[in-house]
């Protein structure tokens, strides 16, 4: 038997055809017949039976017994869990508990809908999130210009002429952002027809070697080329708005031009260790193209200025220049430019009323109490979640004392690694809802399990606001729940219900008026909610709130009912230009120069005479066969091509004394892992590159899957200011043999 599924497991959103042999994954194949993805799939979606029927995969809750975790019924994990909040929260109220929310929520519909009761219930301020290691920097710049922080435009790949790519390796990573299944087809076919790919990135990556043109830019340094290619703009008069005009102040344009003029090709040459020609000739090509989508990702958010030898990162301010080419270039909004996508269950581009609303505050209302870091768009710096916790308010005691994970592995994916691991040792209660025992889970108090991605109901409503072309699949699980396995939905009602209950002193109500809850509010966001609630009983759970989204969303007709008579998918054609109604700020406009980004500008012309340049500066690297901490374990994707190498380019080799295969030390102001030295001149002299998510730990890791954390050398300092951001990417670093 066959059945299809779309995978959950990357931004790609590939439909998936499995074949089955009772309750056993026997083969999985591309889906040929699915709207968008037409069959392409990558290993780790072949991988997927692996993942359900891995035996090192939780089924049933672990509970800390006599400092062994031992398996426990769901009664016993959520008694303990209870006690353990009362005695947390009664003693030092709501923020003494922090919340941790990990990047396979977004792909997982169970956790959309049902995450925001438990955030809610909790109400602590304390909340984290893998973002601020991540994309954070750009829904700040973008939510600032157009209004919420979904307002991605994303490229229109498959209509354009010219596609750049700055710090990102969509062949690899499969696209993100930007919600593209089978991203090798898609830059075939634009080289087909003529287009052209450009990438910007230190390393000559798999995207960088299939491209027209490849920039081997000096790390962290892409503020600056960015801001030398607007300067550019300004200066031969190519400006040219296109259908943005009547959205966009002039004299806000002006500003821009003025307050960047320091910034010329020449002034950047230097630092980005690219020529002035180049630079202007790049800005020419954008701006002169029949239409071109610029696209930057990890290695513009994430990565950092050194300015007098100190990792800073400029992640908000590269995010907005790179949203301001494609804006003065008349590429927004338009075919081939970049082009806000209409998702079918809604989102914030398309909630409220059309054209305006609340817009972001940036930076938000709330501060760390260690160093006072601001909030953005609801959640703090993940690079400061150790310091709350092993770092007490000397008067009153004040700290975070528990801390409850949701799909993430911050041991392993967050900066300063070492330090946050003996932070949780401080903790008095750690909660992890994950999939694994991992290098996080393995220090819990409890651990529930999180079900296999089949056997739960899969639409991807977070994805549907970045995709490059508007589509609607609806995958129901695969497979029933295990015998001592719970819904995730289920989990999150209850630990909300308990929350709720500690906090406010009130009994806890049932996981089903949890539910109801949710779906009124659920319904209420985007109609009638009586008579949408009405129209789709009996649903309950995430069909009924799916259905509500989908009835109350952009398409009319279109509901949970049309999407289960058509397994393969709906296709809703391509991006289609939305503005203005796509805008929510408060003006009604296109916010081309927020106020927080002048800061940032003077910022950054305060900082140019101090660039410096790491002797040797490392990044990192994504890899076909893992994903960020997990996945590399399974038969299928452990050895082959992905190792974790520290790349070395020849010159440095020699000059460090290490040759391949060497097991050789690289160290940072933060720490100290020992590498495996592969010598390669992709990448460029003064730049180091090693994979993050592996670790020594022996904790989930069969011994072929282990490689040094990363994030031991990565710093808690330097974030981008607006966002919290972290610095991942261009930390200095020294190599020495062994
Ligand atoms: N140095 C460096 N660090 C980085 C990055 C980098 O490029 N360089 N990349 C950053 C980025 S982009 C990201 S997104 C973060 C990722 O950071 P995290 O989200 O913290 O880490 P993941 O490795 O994605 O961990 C996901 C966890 O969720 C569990 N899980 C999987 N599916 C489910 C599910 O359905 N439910 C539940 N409850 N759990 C599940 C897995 O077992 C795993 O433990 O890492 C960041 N860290
Ligand atoms: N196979 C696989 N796919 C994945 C993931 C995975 O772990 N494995 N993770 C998923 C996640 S969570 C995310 S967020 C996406 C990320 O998707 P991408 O951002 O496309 O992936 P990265 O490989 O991090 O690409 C960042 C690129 O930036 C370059 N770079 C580093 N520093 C700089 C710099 O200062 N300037 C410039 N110009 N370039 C720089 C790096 O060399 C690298 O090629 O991938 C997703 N897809
Ligand atoms: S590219 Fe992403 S969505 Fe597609 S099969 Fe691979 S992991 Fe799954
Ligand atoms: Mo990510």
């Amino acid at each position: 038997m066959t059945v299809r599924h779309v995978c959950p497991l990357c931004e790609a959103t590939c439909g998936l055809e499995l074949t089955l042999d009772g309750d056993r994954v026997v083969s999985v194949r591309g889906d040929a017949d699915d709207v968008f993805s037409k069959g392409f799939v990558c290993p780790k979606g072949v991988a997927i039976g692996d993942l359900h029927h891995d035996p090192a995969r939780l089924r049933a809750p672990l509970v800390r017994v006599d400092g062994e975790l031992r398996e426990a019924t769901w009664d016993e994990a959520f008694d303990r869990i209870r006690e353990g909040l009362r005695t947390v929260i009664g003693e030092s109220g709501p923020n003494a508990v922090a919340l941790y929310l990990g990047n396979p929520n977004s792909h997982n519909v169970t956790s959309t809908f049902y995450l925001p009761a438990l955030v809610r219930a909790l109400a602590t301020r304390y909340r984290f999130s893998a973002s601020t290691v991540d994309q954070m920097p750009q829904q700040v710049a973008l939510g600032l210009m157009y209004g919420t922080e979904l307002s991605v435009p994303v490229p229109d790949i498959d209509r354009t002429d010219l596609f750049v790519v700055i710090g990102g390796n969509p062949l690899v990573s499969n696209g993100s952002l930007m919600t593209v299944p089978d991203m090798p087809g898609r830059v075939r076919a634009l080289r087909a027809r003529g287009g052209r790919m450009i990438v910007v990135d230190p390393v000559r990556t798999r995207t960088a070697a299939a491209a027209d043109e490849h920039l081997a830019i000096r790390p962290g340094t892409d503020v600056l080329l960015l801001a030398a290619m607007v300067n550019v703009l300004f200066a031969e008069g190519l400006v040219t708005m296109g259908a943005a005009e009547p959205w966009v102040r002039q004299e806000e344009v002006f500003r821009v031009g003025e307050l960047l003029s320091a910034f010329t090709p020449e002034a950047v040459s230097d630092p980005t260790g690219l020529s002035a020609s180049a630079i202007v000739t790049l800005a020419r090509e954008v701006a002169t193209a029949e239409s071109a989508a610029v696209y930057g990702r990890m290695g513009t958010s994430t990565s950092a200025l050194n300015v007098a030898g100190e990792p800073t990162s400029f992640g908000t301010l590269a995010s907005w220049l790179i949203a301001l080419l494609n804006l003065l270039t008349g590429n927004l909004d338009r075919p081939g430019g970049v082009m806000f996508p209409l998702p079918p269950a809604g989102g914030p581009t398309t909630f409220g009323e059309p054209g305006r609303g609340r817009g972001v505050r940036i930076p938000g209302s709330q501060r760390t109490r260690v160093r006072g870091l601001p909030s953005a768009l609801g959640e703090f710096p993940v690079a400061a979640l150790a310091e709350e916790i092993d770092t007490p308010d000397p008067d009153t005691g004040e700290r975070v004392r528990a801390l409850i994970t949701v799909a993430g592995n911050p041991v392993v994916s967050t900066p300063d690694a070492d330090r946050l691991e003996l932070a949780l040792g401080e903790l008095d209660l750690l909660i992890c809802l994950d999939a694994y025992v991992t290098e996080t889970s393995r220090h819990a108090d409890v651990i529930l399990p999180a079900p296999s991605p089949l056997a739960r109901d899969h639409y991807d409503v977070v994805f549907a606001s970045l995709a490059v072309r508007n589509t609607a699949r609806w995958s129901p699980a695969v497979f029933p729940l295990g015998e001592t396995e719970r819904d995730e939905g289920e989990t999150l009602l209850r630990l909300a219900a308990i929350a709720a209950s500690v906090v406010n002193g009130v009994p806890e109500p049932t996981v089903e008026q949890m539910d109801d809850l949710v779906a009124f509010e659920v319904a209420r966001r985007v109609g009638d909610p009586a008579e949408l609630l009405a129209a789709v009983a009996p649903r309950r759970g995430v069909p009924r709130l799916l259905d509500l989204s989908l009835r109350g969303g952009p398409y009319a007709d279109l509901d949970l009912a049309a999407l289960e008579a058509a397994p393969a998918g709906v296709d809703l054609g391509p991006l289609t230009a939305r503005m203005p109604e796509v805008l929510r700020t408060p003006t009604g406009r296109i916010e081309v120069f927020p106020e927080p980004i002048v800061d940032e500008i003077a910022r950054l012309v305060d900082a140019l005479p101090r660039v410096s340049v790491p002797d040797l500066a490392l990044v990192g690297r994504r890899q076909l066969r893992t994903n960020n901490s997990w996945l590399r374990t399974l038969p299928r994707l452990a050895g082959g091509s992905s190792r974790a190498t520290l790349q070395v380019h020849p010159d440095d080799a020699e000059r460090a004394g290490v040759g391949a295969k060497a097991v050789a030390v690289l160290t940072s102001d933060s720490g100290s892992v020992e590498v495996v030295v592969e010598v390669t001149d992709a990448v460029r002299p003064g730049v180091v590159c090693l994979p993050h998510g592996w670790s020594q730990a022996d904790a989930w890791t069969a011994d072929a899957t282990r490689g040094p954390n990363v994030n031991v050398l990565t710093p808690a300092t330097g974030m981008d200011p607006l966002s919290g951001t972290a610095v991942l990417n261009a930390v200095p670093v020294t190599l020495t043999a062994r």
